[in-house]
């Protein structure tokens, strides 16, 4: 590195290096390893500008290797942006600073997504680089033509996700994706040789990667690269041979550089090592120049941008413009003229048919269940290798992916994804639909086949604690409609939500309708609401979701001719309905003494709304594999059982 550049890379060796310390807990060690090549891309590459931090057509710049966390933070702070400030990274890892340990995506902070989880910022990347490649085919290389650029660890590519991802980015042939692999043979237990024997090249270049290898501390070759990289024709993974905690004498090349702060006496040895006399916190003014002229740069380039951008503003605000109000309004109606006795997935689509008509926005997807999740409508062209003209994903067989990628397209500009599996399989995307709700972003989530209504692929494949466990995540609504209107209020909220994720957990199985008149009103908004009772005065109230709700009506009627009445509360979502203003919550929970609830799932869910002494009809066991109307009397999900069991409830 020539002075300048290296006393760039050092201010943010620094900066890391004294906030670790002062926080007391940190890692050091990857923005150490990783400050040079970060310094020859920031200032000779990346297109950004830090007055402007969406600017619509910068390079997206993501840290798959989250726990390098101050790498991102002191290049942002170094740039100029304002949302990072040298006291906050004086506030490195404190109760609500912006420098939080990971990390945390916030809007217009130059922080493109949550990362910690390692892998998930190489799904989410591929998510970036698939949107500018269908927004640029939708609006031209003048309005969408960008870089993303993602720095991942040994830890990142170790990680199965990591795997699909890479393996669809190769074969759509997303050229405009950069992978900075800082390869520095160290992970925590030690080196990686301990779990690690891949052929990095081959492991790429099968996958239809460019594969580029450097030593990640020689600028020449890090400038070469990164401009070789610029013309590529597919991915590319920039492998750079780095050393964690660089310039460290004691603790550099070994896992002890890895996680910890580097200790008083070993910084003085660093500041020796590197010629570094200022005090911790001091950047230079010189070097903060240096590095205010590279976040500069980028100035010129988005005022040249937005010329063009004004020419077309209107047809792509236009795009973006959610125009679905009109549409719910008209089919629910239809469908109330027309009742069809359907499997929710197959109400799904028929919504779905209608919404991508208008709605080019919305991009459709699954991991190779688009048959049953019936997520493909005849609408939808599909996204090809090098062809991005289409609005559907075959995600092929890669859940988590698919949701970590997901999260990306809908980071980047207001795409709305969209992505359909099984429900048991949300076991294998909960990470990455985690994040998506901790970030806050509208992506839907279509899983169907969400109980032992599946019937016979058995236990393998129905989902019993899934939706309990699902429900659990904060900021995700869990939808399990029960007939075509539900379906459609549900996707209505879905896409209505513009800071929450959604999933819809949708049957194989046909389900008769539930609602027979047209309201206008969105019921499912309330998450839960009473559909029917048998008297004015009642005793019971049964609570159901999805499927099950027509069982609830069944017991209901078989109560009211022993002169039991009750009511029928449909609870497509648990989420909205704690939500509801205390008087709405005390008349659907508080009307009478005995509640049961009702649910192809487990139980521990219901108990809030049944209390201690309601009775929750349920499976928490493993399924069975039979023809599925025998599963349900198996596991006394019949309206016979139910009813007698209730009668013995209030007989107590
Ligand atoms: C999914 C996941 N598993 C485990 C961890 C804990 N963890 C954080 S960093 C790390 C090692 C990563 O090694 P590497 O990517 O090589 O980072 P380096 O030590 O080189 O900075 C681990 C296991 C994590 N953050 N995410
Ligand atoms: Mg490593």
């Amino acid at each position: 590195m020539n002075k300048q550049n290296r006393d760039l890379a050092n201010a943010i060796r620094f900066l890391s290096i004294d906030a670790v310390e002062k926080a007391n807990s940190g890692h050091p060690g990857m923005p150490m390893g990783m400050a040079d090549v970060a310094t020859i891309l920031f200032k000779y590459y990346l297109k950004f500008n830090p007055k402007n931090p969406n600017w619509t057509n910068r390079d997206r710049f993501v840290l798959s290797a989250g726990h390098g966390s101050m790498l991102l933070y002191s290049l942002l702070y170094l740039t100029g942006y304002q949302s990072i400030s040298l006291n906050d990274i004086k506030n490195f890892r404190q109760l609500n600073s912006i420098c939080a340990g990971h990390p945390e995506y916030e809007k217009n902070t130059g922080i493109e997504t949550t990362t910690g989880p390692l892998g998930q910022g190489i799904a989410n990347a591929v998510g970036f680089a698939l949107a500018e490649e269908i927004l640029k085919k939708r609006f031209g290389k003048d309005i969408f033509d960008h870089k993303t650029y993602v720095v991942a660890g040994d830890g990142c590519l170790m990680e199965g996700i990591s795997h699909e991802a890479l393996s669809l980015a190769g074969h759509l042939k997303l050229k405009n994706l950069v992978m900075l692999f800082d390869n520095n043979s160290i992970s925590i237990d030690g080196p990686t040789s301990l779990a690690v024997s891949d052929n990095f090249k081959k492991r790429f270049e099968s996958y239809g990667w460019n594969y580029i290898g450097i030593n990640g501390h020689n600028e020449k070759q890090i400038f070469k690269t990164l401009k070789k990289v610029q013309k590529a024709k597919k991915p590319t993974v920039i492998s750079c041979k780095t050393t964690i905690g660089y310039g460290s004498p004691n603790k550099s090349g070994t896992a002890s550089a890895h996680g910890s702060p580097l200790g008083k006496e070993e910084i003085n040895l660093v500041r020796k090592k590197l010629k570094w006399k200022h005090e911790p916190f001091k950047i230079p003014e010189k070097i903060l120049k240096e590095w205010r002229k590279v976040g500069n740069k980028g100035l010129k380039e988005e005022m040249k941008w937005k010329k063009n951008y004004n020419k077309k503003k209107n047809v792509i605000e236009k795009t973006f413009s959610n125009k679905f109000e009109n549409i719910f309004e008209i089919e629910k109606q239809k469908v109330i003229k027309n009742l069809e006795t359907l499997a929710t997935r197959k109400s799904s689509e028929k919504i779905l048919t209608i919404l991508t008509e208008t709605n080019s926005n919305i991009i459709g997807g699954s991991a190779d269940l688009s048959g049953s999740n019936n997520t493909k409508t005849n609408n939808h062209k599909i996204i090809k290798p090098g062809d991005f003209k289409g609005n559907y994903i075959h995600y092929g067989v890669r859940e988590h992916a698919m949701c970590g990628i997901m999260s990306g397209l809908a980071l980047h500009s207001s795409l709305i994804p969209y992505g359909g599996t099984f429900l048991i399989f949300s076991d294998y995307s909960k990470p990455s639909m985690r994040l998506a709700a901790f970030m806050k972003q509208r992506v839907v989530y279509v899983m169907s086949h969400d109980s032992i209504g599946l019937g016979e692929d058995g236990p393998t494949h129905q989902p019993v604690e899934q939706l309990s466990h699902l429900r659990s995540i904060p900021n995700l609504n869990v939808f399990r409609p029960a007939d075509t209107t539900e379906t459609l209020e549900c996707w209505q909220i879905a896409l209505n939500s513009l800071n929450s994720p959604s999933v819809l957990a949708l049957t194989r199985q046909k389900i008769n309708p539930i609602r027979k008149e047209f309201i206008k009103e969105n019921k499912c908004s309330f998450g839960a609401y009473e559909l029917s009772r048998t008297n004015q005065e009642i005793g019971i109230t049964i609570f159901a979701s999805g499927s099950e709700v027509n069982l609830a009506l069944e017991v209901s009627h078989k109560l009211a001719t022993e002169n039991i009445y009750s009511k029928v509360i449909s609870v497509p979502c648990q989420e909205l309905f704690e939500k509801q203003l205390t008087n709405y919550k005390e008349k659907i929970l508080n009307e009478t003494k005995f509640k049961i609830s009702i649910e192809a799932g487990s139980t521990d869910c219901w108990r809030k709304y049944v209390g201690e002494k309601g009775l929750t009809f349920g499976i928490n066991d493993f399924g069975k594999s039979a023809p599925y109307k025998e599963i349900y009397k198996h596991f006394g999900l019949t309206s016979e059982i139910i009813a007698q069991k209730t009668k013995k409830m209030i007989k107590k």
